[in-house]
């Protein structure tokens, strides 16, 4: 697994240039910054991919610095940044705990959830690859039962991460199927369950209830699963991954977020509002199509990467 600083910063190569393209009007200010610059400031903050109540609460932080000056400026946003990202920080080593748990007797269930397209399928495809190299039993659980070719899909990635799969072609009641994992899992002895669910708009009232009965018949088997609630976030959606990701997390209490797609997205900000305003921790970050193509966020190297020596 890639897990060099360095990868990340190639990785958010666009979303570091989409910031210093913005922040290079302030640079050759060799004197506090202006009324006028504050302005700017102010319309580059709001017009960035850190929504409108961290941007204000940035602003208002900023304006307190004595002696601004672009290099206070840079110091300052920074350090607002790493504040937000370990307001809501997790290690993302921690969802290995329950699993590591030695008083454990029952299976551990993952739910993956998301808009369409975000990169559900591909992560679940990543997270048992991790799971199997560490020598667990993974199922993963074909609850897509909505779009044709989705079970084919992970039935590919099981392959490829060289796990087992639960997809029935006769079920299709997502519930059902993610029922009948779990209890598969329970019978022959299985570690993890991986359970992929079909993209749904948030707005779409009658597939979140679904995703609740889901989560409900699991609880029901299992009664301390899922002992986590993953939503993927694709990083190119910028502030409407914040609008998903509220709505999400109210009915499934997400325990943290997978955000995709950073190679190629100039908005990786993104992480940064859901930290401090939703208080909602990024724990992998997808950059690319393949197996190994994630890795485990961290504040610090995210920071460096995304602002790269601006500043300095
Ligand atoms: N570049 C890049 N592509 C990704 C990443 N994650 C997923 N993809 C691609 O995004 C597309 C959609 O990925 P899926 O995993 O099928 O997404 P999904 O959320 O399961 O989609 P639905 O089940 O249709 O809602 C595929 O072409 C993936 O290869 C990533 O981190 N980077
Ligand atoms: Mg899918």
């Amino acid at each position: 697994m890639k897990t060099k600083s360095k990868d990340l910063f190639s990785i958010l190569e666009k979303s570091r240039n989409s910031w210093s393209d913005k922040l290079k009007i302030f640079s050759d200010k060799k004197n506090f910054l202006t009324d006028q610059d504050m302005e700017s400031l102010e319309e580059l903050l709001y017009g960035s991919d850190l929504g409108p109540s961290t941007a204000h609460y940035f602003l208002e932080t900023i304006k307190k610095e004595k002696n601004l000056n672009y290099s206070v400026l840079l110091t300052s946003l920074k350090s607002e940044m790493l504040n937000s990202l370990n307001l809501a920080y997790r290690d993302a080593d921690s969802i290995w705990e329950s699993l590591n748990d030695t008083n454990r007797t029952e299976p551990v269930v993952w739910l993956v959830s998301g808009v369409n397209g975000a990169g559900k399928t591909t992560s679940i495809g990543k997270l048992a690859y991790m799971a199997n190299l560490k020598g667990y039993k993974v199922l993963m659980a074909s609850a897509d039962t909505f779009r044709a070719a989705a079970q084919d899909q992970l039935i590919s990635w099981s392959k490829k991460a060289g796990v087992f799969i639960f997809a029935p072609e006769d079920m299709k009641d997502p519930s059902a199927v993610a029922y009948n994992a779990c209890q598969k899992a329970k019978a022959q002895n299985y570690d993890l369950v991986l359970i992929d669910t079909a993209g749904r708009l948030h707005t779409q009232s009658n597939l979140m209830n679904e995703l609740e009965k889901i989560k409900k018949v699991i609880g029901n088997l299992l009664p301390k699963s899922p002992q986590e609630s993953f939503l993927v976030l694709d990083a190119n959606s910028g502030q409407n991954a914040c609008v998903q990701a509220k709505n999400f997390h109210s009915i499934l209490n997400i325990t943290g977020v997978i955000l995709t797609k950073l190679d190629g997205s100039s908005k990786g900000g993104v992480a940064i509002s859901l930290a401090k305003d939703l208080k909602l921790p990024v724990l992998f970050l997808g950059m690319g199509e393949a197996l190994s193509d994630i890795q485990k966020f961290n504040p610090n190297n995210f920071v460096s990467a995304l602002m790269g020596g601006q500043g300095q």
